[in-house]
């Protein structure tokens, strides 16, 4: 018999000779400097405190440092063969349940989600097999109108992206950067499909606007009906509503086809049951939608992530789908992509680096982890089965001809499904589902897949598959990392800790790949030291690193420059600018004094004593001032958060220090030469220029979001304490 061809092939990302000639270089100077370290210690009284500081942070960074190898060995790279696959099953392919999670109709506008939800219903695939589901937390009948809306839209709508291929297929995105390349299409039809959408947008708008819908909408949809005066967004009942049921005179579009499922669901909400946050919501669709399509494929999006490629079902099944290696697989997972970075990225949210090398990286070790969005899944696997080789997947689950039930009980079937008190006494959330109790459900259930025995699989092609809104102002870009830190944090010392858990069960490379992620948090401490502590030296006259003519210096030098070459390095390959990289070498900083130490007081916080859970919805929009400034790449402080301060303290501290400690120096008053501070005054320098930006929004920016003036005089305050720090 003749060997059937791979529907995917994995090449090896190259340049690791280089790579790991660096790495066992700056190994090797990282154990001559803790060796240095460990010898040098000074006596008491002349900063052997400090002197011991300053090994634990280091010897705490090698670690670190050991462990991100992991994700940097040896990369990986995917690639499909959608022809072949074509060639192989036609149309004859599984059917698809998608997920699209939104929460709040204030912070996430439902015609921004209803752009998501056009994109993925006009996918490159039979309609007949995609079932759309909308998740609403905010229970809230704006965003079922909006949906109602697109019901309608879709039918024109889809048959305009299949006749002239255009992409991207969310309207959205396609109207608002396309201007240049619609020639695929006739300028009338264009004209008449903008104009439909325009006027669709700005009657959502308005109802958002004025939070009521007009009677005379209310008429055109039974599921207008579910809501009365009492119902609230924290208290109401199971709502399900299929606004397209893939059969039937309502499911055609313009051309005659058929159109995709669309449902509406909001689970029941009582105050006195807790709800589980986007995890609770995930598993109540994952119930819903088996009464309803029960297709064996879903794939999940967050409400503004869009698809951007309509081939990326095709993509994910050619994984799936492949002889050889499909039945391994567990999930398919694609990178994040932000759309509206400015160019230099002055909040470091472009993940260019973790998307292009270090999933890629992961993917090598057993496969990358599940990140909550842009991921498709087997229904199975998410439900928790184990992997065995003789496992077969029943690929046409879900088409099957249905018992032609009548949709009003298929509604009230999956009702049943979505209340509060369903799960009570079941292995939901636990060993069935998205896990719950933690704030990074996606993690933690991704981990149990693999344990489980499954591998994933990363592809990240050429054309970006999805994209999302990134955040856009500090604030809210510490808010998710504080999020994602404290999440990965208490994975790490829960029982599920990577290295306990999953010890046997997956490769120690993979168990060392997410703890990369789980040791974020505790990355807080030494980098807090290390901003701080050195600098106090400088202006008081104690030296903590060797003098600059000893050769000693030399593995200081080296690890620290090849760190920052080979990161820039990096970065570059991967398409970010050098200013954008040097950002993000600032955002680093911030990000590790604010946001992880957050994460990591948290997390020891919960370990101490019960404290609920929060989950904070990151807006997606923002106002016009922000906005401007935004695009200028000025950062937005402008509040009096506590994050503001510890920012300002340091940056000032170091400020002050540096002064300091030079004209000391220069003027003799230790009896101490220059040589044996350059290093102090290095570090020291270039924390201060790190932060310019800091200084001008303390003491020249005069806009509303430079840092207050009680942040400036609190962290003058603090500056003034900090130098009472003895260092002995
Ligand atoms: C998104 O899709 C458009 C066209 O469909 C393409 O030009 C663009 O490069 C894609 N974005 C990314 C980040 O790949
Ligand atoms: C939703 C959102 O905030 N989108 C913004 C992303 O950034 C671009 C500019 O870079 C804005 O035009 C969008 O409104």
């Amino acid at each position: 018999m003749e060997r059937r061809r791979r529907l995917f092939e994995t090449e090896k990302v190259g340049g690791r000779a280089v790579y790991r000639f660096q790495a066992v270089t700056v190994a090797a100077g990282i154990l001559l400097l803790l060796y240095y370290r460990v010898t040098r210690v000074p006596a008491a009284g002349e900063g052997r405190a400090a002197w011991l500081g300053m090994l634990a942070a280091e010897f705490w960074y090698s670690v670190y440092w050991v462990i991100t190898q992991s994700v940097r060995w040896c990369p990986v790279r995917r690639r499909t063969f959608k022809d072949r696959l074509a060639q192989r099953y036609g149309e004859e392919l599984p059917g698809v349940d998608i997920f699209v999670c939104t929460a709040d109709p204030q912070s996430e506008p439902p015609s921004l989600v209803i752009s998501t939800i056009l994109s993925v219903m006009a996918y490159n695939y039979p309609s007949e097999k995609i079932s759309v589901y909308l998740s609403d937390d905010g229970g809230s009948i704006l965003t079922f109108y909006a949906l109602w809306e697109a019901s309608m839209f879709a039918k024109h709508w889809l048959p305009f992206c299949k006749r002239y291929n255009i992409e991207p297929r969310s309207p959205a995105a396609y109207f608002l950067n396309s201007e240049g390349h619609h020639d695929r299409c006739p300028p009338k039809e264009l004209s008449f499909i903008k104009d439909l959408y325009e006027e669709m947008t700005k009657r959502i708008d308005t109802t958002v606007m004025s939070g009521k819908i007009p009677e005379e909408i209310k008429l055109n949809h039974k599921g207008f009906d579910e809501w009365n005066s009492e119902i609230t967004s924290k208290d109401h009942q199971p709502i399900v509503q299929i606004l397209i049921d893939g059969k039937g005179q309502n499911a055609v579009d313009d051309d005659g086809n058929v159109l995709p499922t669309l449902v509406y669901m909001a689970r029941e909400k009582r105050p006195q049951y807790h709800h589980n946050f986007k995890a609770g919501a995930m598993n109540a669709l994952i119930r819903v939608s088996s009464v309803i399509s029960d297709n064996p494929i879903i794939l999940n999006v967050d409400c503004d992530m869009y698809s951007n490629n309509s081939d990326s079902i095709r993509d994910a099944l050619c994984f799936f789908l492949d002889e050889e290696m499909g039945h391994n697989i567990g999930f398919v997972q694609y990178p994040q992509n932000y759309n509206n970075l400015t160019k230099n990225d002055i909040y470091g949210n472009s993940i260019q680096v973790l998307n292009q090398v270090e999933m890629a990286g992961l993917d090598s070790a057993g496969g990358p982890p599940y990140v909550g969005t842009g991921c498709f899944h087997r229904r199975e696997i998410l439900c928790g089965r184990r992997f065995s080789k003789d496992y077969k997947e029943d690929w046409n689950r879900g088409i099957k001809e249905k018992a032609q039930a009548d949709i009003y009980e298929i509604e009230e079937k999956a009702k049943s499904l979505a209340t509060c008190t369903y799960e009570h006494r079941t292995q939901w959330g636990n060993e069935i589902g998205i896990k719950y109790d933690c704030s990074v459900e996606d993690i933690i259930t991704g981990l149990a897949i693999h344990c489980r025995g499954w591998e994933s699989v990363y592809n990240n092609p050429q054309r970006a598959a999805f994209m999302g809104v990134g955040p856009t102002t500090l604030a809210q870009t510490l808010l998710q990392h504080k999020r994602w830190s404290e999440g990965n944090c208490s994975i790490f010392l829960s029982k599920y800790c990577p290295f306990l858990f999953a010890h046997g069960k997956i490769k120690l490379q993979l168990q060392m790949g997410y703890s990369v992620y789980g040791l974020w948090a505790s990355n807080s401490l030494p980098t807090l030291y290390y901003v701080m502590i050195p600098s106090l030296g400088l202006s008081k006259g104690t030296p903590l690193f060797p003098e600059i003519m000893s050769p000693w210096a030399t593995p200081f030098i080296y690890v620290f420059c090849m760190k920052n070459v080979y990161s820039l390095y990096e970065a570059l390959l991967c398409g970010d600018t050098l200013k954008g990289w040097w950002n993000g070498q600032r955002m680093w900083m911030v990000r590790r004094i604010t946001s992880y130490l957050y994460g990591l007081i948290d997390t020891i916080r919960k370990l101490l004593g019960p404290s609920k859970m929060e989950f904070v919805v990151s807006p997606k929009v923002s106002d016009e001032d922000e906005t401007k400034r935004y695009k200028q790449e000025v950062i937005e402080f402008g509040s009096s958060s506590p994050e503001c301060v510890i920012i300002s303290t340091v940056a000032l501290l170091n400020l002050v220090c540096l002064v300091g400690g030079l004209s000391q120096i220069m003027t003799g008053v230790w009896n101490m030469t220059l040589n044996v501070f350059i290093l102090q005054v290095i570090l020291c320098g270039m924390l201060v220029i790190t932060n310019i930006p800091i200084y001008e929004a303390m003491f020249l920016r005069k806009d509303k979001a430079s840092i207050p003036f009680s942040v400036t005089l609190a962290s003058i305050g603090f500056v003034i304490l900090a130098f009472l720090i003895p260092i002995v």
